[in-house]
């Protein structure tokens, strides 16, 4: 659970923030905020300088939570047998408390989160309508902390992975029904740190960080809706990296590929990424050794104005093309990187690979900011009824601190918006950045504890449909009960035509 030797886990920092003592907090299930039909299309024009700041074409905006307290950390997961399915969740936490003193900086607020579940929002009609609660409160989930990961697979299985908060374990579950209703499948690990789950053909899998700080993956085949085999686990071979905050991927023929970031006392980087590749997924062949695939400057808990409690790492992540189309095979590989290091003008940038890493593409950036401000905790995704690559994440460009709704504060490069990106071409280039948020968030230990934005965002794109999910506490869209700066809810919006 250690991610690094000086500074606790995320999960041991909630856990034992939670095991103070806490008011038990009687949580409900929640009915979801009004039917809002998301706008079809969100901002396609790019503000290029900071002045360039324009609202979003459309109101396309959706509070999914609505719900007091801070929903920060999101996952997606668009059904392909049916793309109006789509599912978002985000780690919540009622309430704000005071926590104890971190070990390598002084305490100055109230901080540290106390979570308390999970907000689960399922649409069946592309957006139309959603259905939010929270789940993983006790009972046949168990009691939930943190770091939820989804993923449907073609036969519509709904896989849902997380932490438990009292011991780290790494429960997979599973929906059958879109979301709908989700069943505990198995447990597969202890003492883990963010797990990941994602599927291929026939097959579901899972990596995650083990208490020894190898990095594990976990598989099963699936042979239709509700029929998952038994799960086998395999690690990275020694000598490794000590590694973190990880990603998998499956190819359409089989193979998995994990990657990971050196979880190092440097966390202000820089930090080597690793890959290890599993040639033949289910197969007798295990896991070889890893491969050094890039140094990036976001170490891993490296500050930046615009996360300043958190912190960030450079979420590595990767995805393949498994459609039938021209880059079948593809392997898509994303990272936030920073130049020069400790400038916070960090970056997110993507290499695509024919011969599962063997070789790699030169480095494509993916934000087109103009400024030297901060893109952080991106998140990748390949619409695998197009081949169309997407990526997300949060973007500090519009913050000049001059006001405007990119600035709450009259502090520059701490105010973030959420920007999105689109490949039509195997990667090669990229279209001009659609700005998603219709105004800035800005974080604070006062309401959103220690974890800011929390560790990643989440997104989602099938049938031509991108659909990112944030936290959110700018209030665009309305309807927050904390307020506006204050607690965060989860947002997204649907941008079509992709
Ligand atoms: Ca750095
Ligand atoms: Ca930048
Ligand atoms: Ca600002
Ligand atoms: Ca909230």
């Amino acid at each position: 659970m250690s991610r690094t030797q000086h500074r606790p886990s995320v999960t041991a920092r909630r856990v034992a923030a939670a095991l103070v003592a806490v008011p038990l907090v009687l949580l409900v299930l929640l009915a979801g905020p009004p039917s809002r039909a998301t706008a079809s299309t969100a901002a396609t024009a790019t503000p290029r300088t900071p002045a360039a700041v324009a609202p979003p074409a459309a109101a396309a905006d959706v509070d999914l939570t609505r719900i007091a307290g801070n929903e920060a950390e999101n996952a997606v997961a668009v059904n392909p047998a049916d793309p109006r399915n789509v599912v978002m969740m985000s780690t919540y936490s009622p309430t704000v408390a005071a926590a104890p003193a971190k070990p390598h900086r002084p305490v100055t607020g109230p901080a540290a989160a106390i979570i308390r579940g999970l907000t689960l929002s399922v649409t069946h009609d592309g957006g139309a309508t959603w259905r939010t609660r929270v789940i993983g409160t006790g009972g046949a989930l168990g009691q939930a902390c943190c770091d939820e990961s989804i993923a449907f697979d073609g036969y519509g299985n709904l896989f849902m992975t997380y932490l438990f908060l009292s011991n780290g374990n790494v429960p997979v579950a599973l929906s059958t029904d879109g979301g709908d209703t989700i069943s505990p499948l198995t447990t597969t690990t202890a003492s883990a740190d963010q797990p990941t789950i994602t599927t291929g053909p026939g097959s579901v899998w899972l990596t995650w960080t083990a208490g020894n700080g190898g990095i594990t993956l976990a598989g099963a085949k699936v042979t239709g809706r509700g029929h998952v085999g038994a799960f086998t686990q395999e690690s990275v071979p020694r000598p490794y990296n000590a590694g973190d905050y990880g990603d998998v991927a499956v190819s359409p023929t089989g193979a998995v590929i994990v990657t990971y970031q050196q979880n190092t006392s440097v966390t202000d980087g820089p930090n080597i990424v690793f890959t290890s590749i599993d040639p033949d997924g289910l197969g007798p062949h295990p896991l070889q050794a890893e491969k050094p695939f890039v140094i990036t400057g976001v170490g891993s808990f490296d500050f930046i104005p615009a996360q300043p409690n958190r912190s960030i790492d450079a979420e590595t992540a990767m995805a393949y093309d498994q459609t039938a189309g021209a880059h079948r095979g593809r392997l898509y590989a994303m990272w936030t990187a920073e130049s020069p290091n400790e400038s916070d003008n960090t970056d997110v940038l993507l290499r695509w690979s024919d011969d599962n890493g063997l070789h790699w593409s030169g480095n494509v950036r993916l934000d087109d900011d103009q400024t030297r401000r901060s893109q952080f905790l991106p998140k990748l995704a390949v619409d695998q009824s197009t081949g169309h690559v997407g990526a997300c994440w949060y973007d500090a460009r519009n913050d000049g601190g001059n006001g405007g709704v990119a600035d709450t504060d009259g502090v520059a490069n701490d105010d973030a918006m959420v920007y999105c990106t689109v490949s039509r071409d195997g990667g090669r280039t990229f279209g001009p950045n659609i700005r998603v948020s219709a105004k800035a968030s800005h974080t604070t230990r006062q309401f959103n504890e220690d974890f800011d934005y929390g560790d990643y965002e989440g997104l989602g794109f099938g049938g031509g449909v991108l659909r990112p999910a944030w936290s959110d506490n700018s209030n665009s869209a309305g309807g927050n009960p904390d307020g506006t700066l204050r607690q965060l809810d989860l947002y997204t919006a649907a941008i079509h035509g992709q």
